[in-house]
């Protein structure tokens, strides 16, 4: 099921989510609404606070339109290695018409669970590396307009205000 995508600057998307303890047929009930939630966007992750549920559940899929598609679905993610840097432009399906480069690690190494309970461990670089850090901050509470300088973020929050003013 299609789920509706929080978005800024709803409260929800600050709060923490809680690791999962065991995966149950609610959690691949909750990956499949989320995989195709962001299909449907599109995009190319989201995570669970993103459609409301606060627990530690992302989705990416970076392949291309006229690849086969390549889901990654990842349980209590935690990056366990991060080295050099990174500063590339990202969106975010919660933050919608607005993008920003963001300063990030160029290379990340993740562990997390599959739906099937087992460890699974990437080594990812570039776009992925990059949409891992993004999905595992929504985890935390955090955006992407967070990593933003002040006046940058200054910048994004007058326009934010300005555009929901707009839509009263
Ligand atoms: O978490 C999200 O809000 C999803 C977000 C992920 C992301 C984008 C860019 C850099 C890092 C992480 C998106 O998917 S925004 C939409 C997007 O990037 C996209 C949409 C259609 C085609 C290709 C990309
Ligand atoms: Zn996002």
């Amino acid at each position: 099921m299609i789920r509706t995508i929080l978005t800024y600057p709803n409260p929800e998307l600050k709060k923490k989510s809680a690791p999962v303890s065991s995966i149950t047929d609610s959690i691949r009930q909750l990956a499949a609404d989320m995989a195709e939630t962001m299909y449907d966007a599109p995009g190319i992750g989201l995570a669970a606070p993103q459609i409301g549920v606060h627990q530690a559940v992302i989705v990416i899929d970076i392949s291309g339109k006229n690849e086969p598609p390549e889901l990654i679905v990842a349980v209590n993610p935690v990056i366990t290695h991060a080295e050099g840097d990174a500063f590339e432009e990202e969106g975010c399906l919660s933050v919608p018409s607005y993008a920003a480069n963001v300063k990030r690690h160029a290379r990340v190494t993740v562990k997390a669970l599959d739906l099937s309970g087992a460890e699974q461990e990437w080594d990812a670089e570039g776009l992925l590396a990059i949409a891992f850090q993004h999905e595992i901050d929504h985890l935390e509470g955090r955006l992407f307009v967070d990593h933003l300088s002040p006046l940058k973020r200054e910048i994004f929050q007058r326009k934010a205000r300005k555009a929901a003013e707009e839509k009263r």
